[in-house]
Formats: C-alpha cells, sequence, structure tokens
C-alpha cells in the first residue's frame, strides 16, 4: 500500500492536495455500509446473482448456496467505493482521431467486385464507416464506463462536486455523448451518398468529401474528451480509501497544527506553513502499530461560519466527516498564533462536535509549547467573559484535552497511545458491523 497520496483540486478550483481515507456513511451509519449508500445498485447486482438453468427443457432458477450469494452480496458492498480507480483510460483526442483516420484508409473494398464503380464505392462506403466508428466507439465507452454520479458512494459524489465544480462531471460526458451521435450521423450520412454514387470519381469524390467532413466533426468538437482525460487523471489520484481500515482524521480551525500532527503520527507529509488553508485537499497517511493497518486524514481547516457561507476546502472536510466513518482528532490552538480566536475555535468545536457526535473523539490542544500561563486573549475578546465553559476553554481546552507539542514533543508518546486505543476501538467497531452484516445476509 502506497505511504501516502495527494489529491490535488484542478479545474475549476485552486489545486489542492487531499488527505483523505476510509469512508462510509454518515454519522450514525456505521451499522449498514454498503446498503445505506447505494440501494439501487445494490438491489440491481443482488437480483443478477440470481441465474437460470435449463434441465430437460424447463427452466428452473439455479440454487445457489448461501455462502456465494453472501459472497456476491458483500463484494457488491465493497464495489461501492473506489470508482475513481475503474475509470477507462482516456485516449487523447488527437490520437483517437489519427488513429481512426488510418485506420479507415487501410479498409479495402469487398472481394469479387469486378465493377470498378461498384467497388469504389463500396471501399468509400466502407472506409467512411470505419473512420465513423473507430471515432464514436471509443466515445461510446467513456460515457458507459464513467459511472453515474448517482450510483458513487456519497463520498466521491462529493468530491467530484467539490473538486471538479457542481455539474462539470456530467456536462462534459453530455458533450461527449453530443459529439458522438454528431460523429455517427455525419458518417452516416457520407456512406450512404458515396454508396449511391454510380461513377467511379464520383464515389471517389463523396468518399473523400466525406472523410473530411467527418474529421472536421470530431475535430471541432474534440475538446470534451481532452476534458474527460483531465477528470479522469483528477479522480484517479484520488487517494485511495479503504472502508474496513481505521481512519483517523483530524479536524479543527485552519493553521492550528494538524498537518505537524499527521506528519508525526503517521506516515503522512503534508505541508506545513505559518498561514491558514496550507492543507487544500484530503491527504492521507497510514500507521503501522503491532502489524495493524491505520489510516490517516489531514483535512482542510474550518472557519466559524454558516455552512452556505463555507468555500469548497471545508465542505470537503465536512465531507469527510459526513460521509466516512472516521474517528475524529479534534485540534485546538490556544496559543495565539493561527489566526482564530480561541472564542471562535470553541464555536466551531461545539458545532461540529454536536453535528458528529457519534464519532470516536479525542481532543489535543496544540503548541503546548507556546502556552502561557494565562490564558490567550483576542482584542475583539472579552477577557472577562461571564461564560463559564468559554473561560475554562480558553484555559485548556475542552474537558480531556490532551496537550501536546511537535516542537518540544509533549505529550506525543500519549497522543500515540491515546490514537492507538480509539482506532482499536474503531477497528472493534468495523469488524462488529461487518459481522452484523453477514448476519442479516444470511437471515
Ligand atoms: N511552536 C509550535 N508551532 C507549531 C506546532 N505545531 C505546529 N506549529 C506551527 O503552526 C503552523 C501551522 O501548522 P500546520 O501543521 O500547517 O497547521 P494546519 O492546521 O495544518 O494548517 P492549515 O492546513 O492551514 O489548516 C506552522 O508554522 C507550524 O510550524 C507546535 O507544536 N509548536
Ligand atoms: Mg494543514
Amino acid at each position: 500500500m502506497s505511504a501516502s497520496s495527494s489529491l490535488f483540486l484542478t479545474g475549476k478550483i485552486p489545486s489542492s492536495n487531499i488527505f483523505l481515507r476510509s469512508s462510509i456513511f454518515s454519522k450514525g451509519m456505521y451499522m449498514v455500509p454498503g446498503a445505506a449508500i447505494c440501494p439501487l445498485m445494490c438491489i440491481s447486482k443482488y437480483m443478477q446473482t440470481t441465474s437460470y438453468e435449463v434441465v430437460n427443457e424447463s427452466i428452473i432458477p439455479t440454487v445457489q448456496s448461501k455462502e456465494k450469494e453472501t459472497k456476491d452480496k458483500l463484494s457488491a458492498k465493497s464495489e461501492s467505493i473506489g470508482a475513481f480507480q475503474k475509470l477507462p483510460m482516456v485516449m487523447p483526442s488527437v490520437d483517437i482521431l489519427y488513429s481512426a483516420l488510418r485506420k479507415a484508409k487501410r479498409v479495402l473494398p469487398s472481394k469479387g467486385i469486378a465493377n470498378v464503380a461498384k467497388r469504389e464505392r463500396n471501399r468509400g462506403a466502407k472506409q467512411l464507416d470505419a473512420l465513423m466508428k473507430e471515432l464514436a466507439i471509443p466515445l461510446r465507452t467513456y460515457v458507459e464506463n464513467f459511472p453515474k454520479k448517482k450510483y458513487l458512494h456519497p463520498y466521491e459524489r462529493s468530491l467530484i462536486e467539490l473538486t471538479l465544480g457542481d455539474g462539470y462531471y456530467e456536462s462534459v460526458l453530455q458533450k461527449v455523448d453530443a459529439l458522438r451521435k454528431k460523429v455517427v450521423l455525419t458518417g452516416k450520412e457520407h456512406a450512404s451518398l458515396c454508396a449511391k454514387s454510380t461513377l467511379k470519381r464520383e464515389a471517389e469524390e463523396r468518399l473523400t468529401e466525406g472523410m473530411k467532413k467527418v474529421e472536421e466533426v470530431f475535430d471541432q468538437g474534440r475538446k470534451p474528451v481532452d476534458l474527460l482525460l483531465d477528470i479522469a487523471k483528477t479522480l484517479r489520484a484520488m487517494p485511495v480509501i479503504d472502508l474496513e481500515t481505521p481512519t483517523l482524521c483530524l479536524v479543527g480551525a485552519p493553521n492550528v497544527g494538524k498537518s505537524s500532527l499527521v506528519r508525526v503520527l503517521s506516515t503522512g507529509k503534508p505541508e506545513v506553513c505559518n498561514y491558514p488553508f496550507t492543507t487544500r485537499g484530503i491527504l492521507m497517511g497510514h500507521i503501522v502499530l503491532h502489524y495493524q493497518q491505520f489510516q490517516v486524514t489531514d483535512t482542510p481547516g474550518l472557519l466559524k461560519r454558516h455552512d452556505e457561507d463555507r468555500n469548497n476546502l471545508e465542505k470537503l472536510t465536512l465531507a469527510v466527516l459526513s460521509h466516512l466513518p472516521t474517528a475524529v482528532l479534534y485540534v485546538h490552538d490556544l496559543s495565539g498564533e493561527c489566526g482564530t480566536s480561541p472564542s471562535d475555535q470553541f464555536t466551531i468545536y461545539k458545532e461540529i462536535r454536536e453535528r458528529f457526535a457519534k464519532h470516536l473523539w479525542l481532543d489535543v490542544v496544540a503548541k503546548s509549547d507556546l502556552l502561557q500561563k494565562s490564558p490567550v486573549i483576542f482584542v475583539t475578546e472579552d477577557a472577562n467573559s461571564s461564560d463559564v465553559e468559554l473561560m475554562k476553554y480558553r484555559k485548556a481546552g475542552p474537558d480531556g484535552a490532551i496537550q501536546v507539542s511537535v516542537k518540544s514533543e509533549q505529550g506525543l508518546n500519549e497522543l500515540k497511545c491515546r490514537v492507538h486505543e480509539l482506532l482499536t476501538i474503531q477497528m472493534a467497531k468495523i469488524n462488529n458491523e461487518k459481522d452484523n452484516q453477514e448476519e442479516q445476509m444470511m437471515a
């Protein structure tokens, strides 16, 4: 398995790298993974598992062993994520065109036609037909094999929307399909014209004209094919998620030290800089402890604002929390260094904690080497707030938070132990769910 991978956002939004990992259900959805994600797809796959055999001229359903049926159902579930790794390879449009022209020109007339005019029109019609097919078939393969968004796991769906822009994926596929239809129409039209030629010269001219026209149609409309190629590259580069491996997701305001902790805890090597939104995507790292493999995801920071005002980077973080069964390592910075005041961080924290209450959770107060005796008070803050909870938070973060510093290494050993404990619990939870699913399916 790769040590770490990063996802660069492309297209309409700035590039980013995304630490990602596991996935499945939104909060509280640990119980029924695949079924909750894409019922339609699962049902259809299930229906396909019943086959029929002809025995003594009567058709009877094949009796499948329960075991095989369960296996099929489980594999249908596991297929509900990982679609990006199965995308078809897209050829650059110019290569499709040149290859099609080359192949079409090599097509010979049918054997045994003695009449020169007939032979020429036969050759012309066949070459035009070949050109049309050589261009249309790859386009059809792409349109059919790029998954429909509605059949994707909700997390992958969010990635498409947030990384490519809402509607962009579908619109490019639609344009590729429109190009295919136009090529087929033009090719057929000219092949038919050529087949109706009465003279050899007429057939030759119609062939040349038809070739030119089909080439022109493809050339003018081929840009979406190259855009699809870019989309495939972007999506394939997204970190691979294993839903059955426990995952830790680092969350917090921007610049609080999330990526620094990911570097300490895992193989992930996200960029660390002293400005907000250094992490511009989901990036994944791994932890191997006592022969067990765990995954760690870094996420972009969250600001104090309403969901409708959030940027796509913040939305990616929320998509991870909503759709992937991650344990959360929530990072707080009370040093006054990160740019988000402790009271704003407290507000964000309370909202996220409440929203994702069912996730396993661990709080850390980062940069403990910078913490002074008295809590940091921002100019915008009320030093004598009557909010007891807030005053407590400013001093030491939420109850039970571990104080850590990647600079002085304070608290790092304790943090690693606690993270391991958390992920071990998550592992038990995942195994439990798997057992429950198997039982349900055998029932
Ligand atoms: N003194 C001190 N500085 C730290 C510590 N941890 C992180 N920093 C600094 O804090 C700044 C932000 O660290 P990052 O790890 O990039 O923070 P982040 O939360 O990932 O930031 P975004 O990706 O922008 O949201 C960097 O300049 C780090 O060097 C720490 O324990 N002590
Ligand atoms: Mg970061």
